[in-house]
C-alpha cells in the first residue's frame, strides 16, 4: 500500500492512506540507504508488519520546516498585530523562490487596517508579480483560498500571530488548530505550534501550518539569496559582472531599475537588509 507521511513522534510514524491514517514505524535499511522518512513523504508499507518499506523519489525537500513534496507556500503576513513588516514578506517570497515552489501571498488582519493602506500594501505585491490576497479571518469570504488549495499540499508560513491557525480553522473547523491569543504587551503571540504536521483536507489535499523563522534563521546562502529575490528575477543576467550583487557596483541593472523608478525603494532597500542579514551566516 501507498500513503502519506502526514507527522511523526521520533520513529513513530502517521500515514494518511485512501481516508485512513495508520501508525507505522520504518524499517532498518531505509537508514542505510542515508534516508529518513520526512512528513510529507510518499511511502509504500506494509500493513500486517506495520512497517514503511520504502520512500518515493521526492519532489522537493524543505529544511525549514524539514518536509518534502511540498506543491506550495503560503506566506501570510498579518497587517497590524503585528506590524506589517515588508521585510518579513521578502524573506518567506524569497525562501519560497529559491526552493522554486509556487507562492501566494496572504496579508491578514485587513480589518486592523484602512483599506486604503491595504490596497496600496496590495498593489505594491502585485506590480511585482506576486499572488497576492488580503483577508480577515472572522468576517470574510475566503472561497478563493479554499479553492487555492484543492489537490495540492500547502505550507502555511508566517510568523507567530499572524493568523495561521486561525485562517486553518475558519476553513475547516473540524482540523480545530490552537489559537495563541497575540500579546500586545509583549508584542509577540504564544508559540503553540511546534512541529510539522499535514492535515488530510481531502483524499489529495492537505495543509499544514508551521512556526516562522527570522534571517538568522534563512537556509540560504548570501549568494543564493542574491539569485532568489523575486522582485530582480525579470533583471537577471543584465548587470554587468555576473557575481553582482546590486549594491553599489558597476554597471548593475538593478541599480539602473531603481534609479529609473521601475523597481520600489522599499523593495530595494530591504534587499539590502535581507543581504546584510546573511552576512556573516554560515553556507547551507
Ligand atoms: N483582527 C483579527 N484578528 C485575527 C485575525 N486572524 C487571527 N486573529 C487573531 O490573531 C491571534 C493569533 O492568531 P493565530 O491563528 O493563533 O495565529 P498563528 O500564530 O499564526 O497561528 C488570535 O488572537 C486571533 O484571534 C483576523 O483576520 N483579524
Ligand atoms: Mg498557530
Ligand atoms: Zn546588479
Amino acid at each position: 500500500m501507498q500513503g502519506k507521511i502526514i507527522g511523526h513522534n521520533y520513529a513513530d510514524f502517521d500515514i494518511f492512506s485512501q481516508g485512513n491514517t495508520f501508525h507505522l514505524k520504518a524499517v532498518g535499511k531505509l537508514r542505510f540507504r542515508d534516508l529518513s522518512p520526512l512528513v510529507g513523504d510518499i511511502v509504500s508499507f506494509n500493513l500486517e508488519k506495520e512497517l514503511i518499506e520504502d520512500i518515493l523519489p521526492r519532489k522537493n525537500e524543505l529544511i525549514r520546516p524539514h518536509s518534502a513534496n511540498v506543491d506550495q507556500i503560503f506566506v501570510l503576513i498579518s497587517l497590524k498585530e503585528p506590524d506589517f513588516s515588508y521585510y518579513l514578506a521578502y524573506l518567506y517570497l524569497s525562501y519560497a523562490f529559491f526552493l522554486n515552489i509556487p507562492v501566494t501571498l496572504i496579508l491578514t488582519k485587513k480589518d486592523l487596517l484602512l483599506e486604503t493602506e491595504v490596497k496600496s500594501i496590495e498593489e505594491h505585491f502585485k506590480k511585482e508579480g506576486f499572488a497576492v490576497y488580503a483577508i480577515n479571518n472572522s468576517n470574510s469570504n475566503l472561497e478563493v483560498i479554499h479553492d487555492l488549495l484543492k489537490g495540492k499540499t500547502t505550507i502555511l508560513m508566517g510568523q507567530t500571530g499572524v493568523g495561521k491557525s486561525s485562517l486553518i480553522n475558519e476553513l475547516f473547523p473540524s482540523i480545530g488548530r490552537e489559537i495563541g491569543e497575540y500579546s500586545k504587551r509583549g508584542g509577540r503571540g504564544k508559540h503553540m505550534t511546534k512541529e510539522v504536521r499535514f492535515f488530510p483536507i481531502d483524499a489529495n489535499s492537505f495543509i499544514a501550518d508551521t512556526p516562522g523563522f527570522s534571517s538568522f534563521e534563512l537556509p540560504i546562502s548570501r549568494e543564493d539569496f542574491v539569485d532568489s529575490f523575486p522582485p530582480f528575477h525579470p533583471y537577471q543576467h543584465q548587470c554587468f559582472f555576473n557575481d553582482c550583487n546590486h549594491i553599489n557596483s558597476k554597471n548593475c541593472a538593478i541599480e539602473a531599475a531603481l534609479r529609473k523608478g521601475e523597481i520600489s525603494a522599499v523593495t530595494y532597500d530591504n534587499y539590502v537588509k535581507i543581504y546584510n542579514s546573511l552576512e556573516k551566516q554560515r553556507k547551507w
